[in-house]
């Protein structure tokens, strides 16, 4: 069936929808928004938004879903036009299995002005506003988790309170308004992939309130809970291919299709205001403390991703499951993560490392997950500290070896720096540290020394104390060289090979 020409999901649909795809078990009719949530990207469509379906068959209690963008892509008119109902494929390899996904009750578009953000967030029916904005959507310096008041979206903010830009200012301004009119306390949880995302989120979103003054910071204390939360799902950019998948099988049109693996993880830090949508009936978990959880994801699991995606883009591989399936990168990545990363890694109640490292693995392999290398190496910047350099902090602390983990901490910047004029911009970055760093590249050469010495010296995403460390700037230097040399693999092949303490014993080329 030619996607084109195929009806279009929508509610008329769902009663002759092919056995075969699961539908809403619920009356849509008697769902009540409740739950706001930002950035309805691939994967909230195919998280947070598929365990409230989850919960609302299972359990009801009225939880509807009101999807709030403030950047692209602006879904309100493709959601809208499908009453919000969309196909959530799981692809495992072979196998394919559709579900429509109810829980999602309207989207709004608000990258023009915040209004219609405001509005929502300030219903006082909205209890729970869940978020997955990216890492650059905090706003906060990498190195530090403080909020950068250089942003230029917090500098716009601070001086305009009542139109603001950032989801920082967002958030304050939606809070200011709650407070005034009815002042029903509220939950904010984060569900991106920064370390201590609760955390980060109240200290951004206080740092501002505090600007603001009239005992707002004090009313979001007393009022707004933080939780921070991990969770876990492969779910990459949606592709034409995808859209025409559904139409080919089930007969249907449907242009807010998601695809992600079975997989999926939900750990949420138990802290909240007001009413709380009973994800834990569901397979969430809710725990006095995510730290560990969150350790090991974002160590393990996507330590390997963004290992993979810039090793692999170096070695020529589109996609994480190329990458994966090359004997050299599968043999580099599980020993980086089972000798480097397992030991800095927290006891996980229920969870045994060894076995998490080579579920991951297998999840990586998985062929039917088309995700681009060069979209998880997108804002590299915002996302090596919590994933590698964390990691390598604490090794150094405890004097190991950091010579596996500082090899794709080279491979972001290869990445970075191959992408700038010096070196014939092999390739379109998206990182909001793209620019300066094509810059110190087109100033200091193509010397690994130079350029290394120069990036490490970025404090936003290196903590000085961290860049100054003559282990990591040897190990980064030398694996920098090697992966910038004319056959990056063959550097991989010589680390797995060789023990690295050796390899820094040999001279590096420089500047
Ligand atoms: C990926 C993540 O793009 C990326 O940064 O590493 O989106 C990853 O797929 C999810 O965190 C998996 O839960």
């Amino acid at each position: 069936m030619n996607a084109a020409r195929a009806e279009n999901l929508g509610p008329p649909l769902l009663g002759r929808l092919p056995p075969e795809v699961r539908k809403p078990a619920y009356d849509r009719a008697a769902l009540e928004p409740g739950i706001a949530h930002i950035g309805v990207g691939a994967f909230h469509r195919c998280h947070q938004a598929e365990y409230t379906d989850d919960l609302l068959a299972s359990h009801f209690d009225r939880w509807g879903l009101v999807g709030i963008n403030i950047r692209p892509p602006m879904l309100a008119e493709t959601l809208g036009r499908q009453d919000g109902l969309y196909t959530r494929l799981i692809r495992q390899n072979d196998e394919v299995e559709a579900r429509v996904i109810g829980s999602i009750v309207r989207v709004v578009d608000s990258q023009d002005s915040a209004e219609p953000a405001l509005e929502v967030l300030a219903w006082p029916d909205i209890e729970m506003v869940t978020m997955t904005v990216t890492e650059k959507g905090y706003c906060h310096v990498p190195s530090s988790g403080a909020v950068d008041l250089d942003h230029p979206d917090i500098v716009h903010d601070l001086v305009n309170p009542e139109a603001p830009r950032s989801v920082p200012g967002i958030l304050v301004k939606a809070l200011e308004l709650r407070r005034a009119s009815h002042g029903r306390p509220v939950t904010l949880l984060s569900c991106d992939n920064i370390p201590a995302n609760g955390t980060i989120l109240r200290n951004v979103v206080r740092a501002i309130a505090e600007r603001r003054g009239n005992g707002l910071a004090d009313w979001i204390a007393a009022n707004v809970a933080f939780p921070s939360a991990m969770v876990d799902r492969i779910a990459p950019a949606t592709t034409e291919a995808d859209i025409d998948t559904v139409a080919e099988r089930f007969g249907y049109r449907d242009d807010a299709v998601v695809v992600g693996e079975r997989f999926r993880q939900w750990v949420i830090e138990n802290r909240f205001a007001g009413r709380v949508p009973r994800w834990d009936l569901v397979g969430a978990t809710f725990v006095d403390d995510v730290t560990p959880f969150e350790h090991l994801k974002m160590r393990v699991l996507n330590g390997a991703q963004t290992t993979l995606c810039y090793l692999g883009v170096l070695g020529g591989f589109e996609h994480t499951f190329e990458a994966v399936a090359n004997p050299l990168l599968a043999t580099f990545v599980r020993r980086m993560l089972t000798e480097e990363t397992l030991p800095t890694l927290m006891p996980v109640p229920g969870i045994s490392p060894a076995a998490y490292v080579e579920q991951s693995l297998a999840r990586l392999a998985n062929t039917a997950i088309r995700h681009r290398n060069h979209q998880i190496a997108t804002d590299g910047s915002q996302k090596i500290a919590q994933r590698l350099l964390n990691p390598i902090r604490d090794r150094l602390a405890k004097g190991e070896s950091i010579a596996l983990l500082s090899v794709p901490v080279a491979g972001w910047m290869a990445y970075l720096v191959k992408a700038s004029a010096r070196f014939g911009r092999a390739w379109q970055v998206s990182d909001p540290f793209a620019e300066r760093i094509a810059a110190i590249a087109d100033r200091v050469g193509a010397g690994s020394k130079g350029l290394a010495d120069a990036i490490l010296a970025i404090d936003a995403i290196f903590d000085p104390s961290l860049a100054a460390n003559d282990t990591l700037r040897a190990n980064v230097i030398a694996a920098l060289d090697g992966l910038l040399s004319k056959d990056p693999m063959a550097f991989v092949r010589h680390v797995c090979a060789e023990p690295i303490d050796a390899r820094l014993k040999r001279p590096v080329r420089s500047a």
